[in-house]
């Protein structure tokens, strides 16, 4: 079966795999047709420029982008397309603080969404709500998983129960 890629996922190395690989599972969870590939905006910027200028036309509709260190990729995507780029602060260096101040302090008018530190999920949450818009049944799919979040804080509550403590009145 061949699917045209709706999202796509960069990185700035592969050792960026083990936390890209979040956003990965969401989008075939999801059933979101993605592509992954490496590019670096210091190792390899004239393929980055390519790859940001002809994304929008074969048909991607939101850019993940994930990098650590001096982490330029996201926004230097960001300047050279009109769609919406997610970054990901990759903690490889410096707890990962100095890939999360270089993808979040982004100058006005060129916005790069970033996410938590190694929030590759979160990532390819965002992506799911910005394509849901125009997107019924995704819309649903995503609405089954929002639910299931949820549970999860049922079953807290009812394993908290359990718990106890002379003083603890529940
Ligand atoms: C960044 O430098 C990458 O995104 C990676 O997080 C970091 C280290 O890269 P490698 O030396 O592991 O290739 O560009």
């Amino acid at each position: 079966m061949i699917m045209n890629p709706k999202v796509s996922i960069i990185m700035g190395s592969t050792s960026d795999l083990p936390i890209m690989r979040k956003a990965a599972e969401f989008f075939d969870a999801m059933e979101v047709p993605f592509e992954m590939n490496a590019l670096s905006a210091h190792r390899t910027p004239a393929q980055v420029e390519e790859f940001a200028r002809g994304a929008k036309a074969r048909g991607i509709e939101v850019i993940i982008a994930a990098a650590g260190m001096a982490a330029a990729l996201p926004g230097v995507i960001a300047a050279m397309t009109p769609l919406p780029v997610i970054g990901v602060p990759i903690s490889s260096t410096l707890d990962g603080q100095d890939a999360l101040l270089a993808i979040v302090q982004m100058p006005p008018g060129i916005p790069v969404a970033t996410v938590a530190i190694d929030g590759a999920l979160n990532a390819a949450v965002l992506a799911v709500q910005i394509m849901s818009l125009a997107d019924d049944a995704l819309a649903a799919r995503y609405e089954v998983f929002r639910s299931r979040l949820s549970d999860k804080i049922v079953k807290a509550n009812s394993d908290l129960a359990e718990v106890k403590f002379k003083f603890k009145t529940n």
